[in-house]
């Protein structure tokens, strides 16, 4: 099973929509592997956007992560990487697919609500960058057969 990284953003929380985020993955199947909140650091954030150093917009997307804490989320499923994508939306939320997280929640670029791994390969760098080991946890999933079958 994979595990994807997903954060809600300082909008979501403000926002109030921290239990509808969680409830649609829920809703979704997906299992809840890790959950914590915490105030992203500088060094955290420069490692997490690295992609993003250098563009005019960084600094603004840093300091607008730093708003409040974020809430972070480490979901388990067969294909959840892809799976977790999909139901997010596009960066761009006014963009975003009707009936997605962002799609229909947003309006921003910045202020899109949630963070999500965007492949296998980002998902294993960014769930331990974010998750130590004992903060993640393996625990028997009394629907899965229902989910899965
Ligand atoms: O993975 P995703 O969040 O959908 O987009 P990225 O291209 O990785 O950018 C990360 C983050 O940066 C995006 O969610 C909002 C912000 N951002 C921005 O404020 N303005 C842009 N032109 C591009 C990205
Ligand atoms: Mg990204």
């Amino acid at each position: 099973m994979e595990r994807t990284l997903v954060l809600l953003k300082p909008d979501a929380i403000q926002r109030d929509l921290v239990g509808e985020i969680l409830s649609r993955f829920e809703r979704k199947g997906l299992k809840i592997v890790g959950l914590k909140m915490m105030q992203l650091s500088d060094e955290l954030l420069n490692e997490h956007y690295s992609h993003l150093v250098g563009r005019d917009f960084f600094p603004e997307v840093k300091s607008f992560m730093q708003l409040t804490p974020v809430i972070a989320l480490c979901l388990e499923g067969t294909d959840c990487v892809n799976t977790v994508r999909a139901l997010c939306g596009v960066t761009k939320a006014r963009e975003a697919a009707p009936g997605t997280i962002r799609g229909e929640f947003g309006m921003s670029v910045q202020a899109n609500l949630i963070h999500c791994s965007d492949s296998l390969e980002t998902a294993q760098v960014e769930v331990p960058r974010f998750f130590k080991a004992e903060e993640l946890f393996e625990y028997p999933d009394a629907l899965i057969n229902y989910v899965y079958s």
